[in-house]
């Protein structure tokens, strides 16, 4: 399926490249990547991403002209490319307006990916959707310019949590030293992702961490935001993006929850396992989803309810995991 997603690249002219809601930085990557990449051989392409954008993403290349929001027309192109996205629904409002006559093509990451789409090409093993992106332009021989090997470069940085996760591998990094080749600054774009904290969002993971607990012999850590927490420091749910990693990273912990209220009062849920206990199918059970050991759901309110019966089923799971 890899040569005929490549032979389509290479044939048709007008690409509408989709991404989903909530976007991490492969999302983001990997769609400005590719389109960066199509731009360069002389085609025409349009990104689309149910906005918001996060503040820390918006310095990548193509990042301004993204659309973000649905409007009143459909949406034409020789192919519709739909990235990182587990099912066509999480590309939002877009779904109602893609061309139906176009081909549609699914490349994504996450085992649990419904394999919609005309052609879709879903590799669990890979560590980043980005990453997928520099093997078909390397299957396909396609240069990559600068600015798409900066936002592809972005994609792997953040999907392996800094080259620290599980699915850092050699693949990663080999993939990753090719991106610095072609121009992508390692510390630039760290730098612009990881070290632009605002004040305000420092104040919140304050917060944040004086709100942890433990669990079950200290194998659980759990963490939360209230919006009662970002009003007071200013600040918006985007800003506690990543705040679960400080709960699975305390020794002992075989599981780190972290619980985010949103501003409609629904509860975010980001679940965060460590060596030998994967996590996807409690995701699961609250209709969520994700990788093994990264995954989240959204649940309703109020958070102490929440809570309860999230750390329940993630307690079960680890019992009936022996633990
Ligand atoms: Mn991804």
């Amino acid at each position: 399926v890899k040569q005929r997603i490549v032979e389509l690249l290479r044939s048709r002219n007008r690409f509408a490249i989709f991404s989903h809601v909530d976007p991490d930085g492969d999302a983001l990557g990997s769609a400005l990547g590719l389109s960066a990449l199509l731009e360069a051989m002389g085609k025409r392409t349009e990104v689309f991403v149910p906005g918001p954008i996060p503040r820390i993403y918006r310095f990548l290349p193509g990042a301004p002209d993204i659309h973000t929001q649905a409007q009143a027309r459909s949406i034409e192109g020789d192919a519709m490319i739909v990235l990182d996205a587990t099912s066509l629904s999480r590309i939002g409002p877009f779904e109602e307006l893609i061309s139906r006559e176009a081909c549609l093509v699914n490349i994504d990451h996450h085992s649990d990916n419904t394999r919609f789409g005309d052609m879709h090409w879903v590799e669990p093993e890979a560590c980043a959707t980005a990453l997928l992106i520099v093997e078909l332009a390397r299957e396909g021989g396609f240069e990559i310019p600068r600015s798409a090997a900066a936002c592809l470069y972005v994609g792997i940085l953040t999907d392996t949590g800094r080259f620290t996760f599980s699915n850092t591998g050699a693949r990663a990094l080999e993939t990753a030293a090719k991106l610095v080749d072609l121009g992508a600054d390692p510390h630039e774009l760290a730098t612009k992702v990881y070290a632009r904290a605002s004040a305000a969002s420092t104040l919140l993971l304050g917060r944040v961490l004086a709100t942890l607990e433990l669990h079950e012999e200290g194998r659980i850590a759990c963490l939360h935001a209230t919006n009662g927490m970002m009003l007071e420091t200013g600040t918006l749910p985007e800003d506690a993006d990543g705040f679960s990693t400080f709960a699975r990273s305390i020794e002992g912990v075989k599981v780190g929850i972290f619980f985010r209220e949103a501003p409609d009062g629904a509860i975010k849920v980001s679940f965060r396992s460590n060596e030998g206990v994967e996590i996807d199918g409690v995701a699961g059970q609250f209709g969520g989803g994700g990788h093994p050991r990264a995954s989240g759901a959204r649940v309703s309110g109020p958070i102490e309810e929440a809570k309860e019966n999230v750390l329940r089923a993630v307690a079960e799971h680890l019992r009936s995991t022996a633990l």
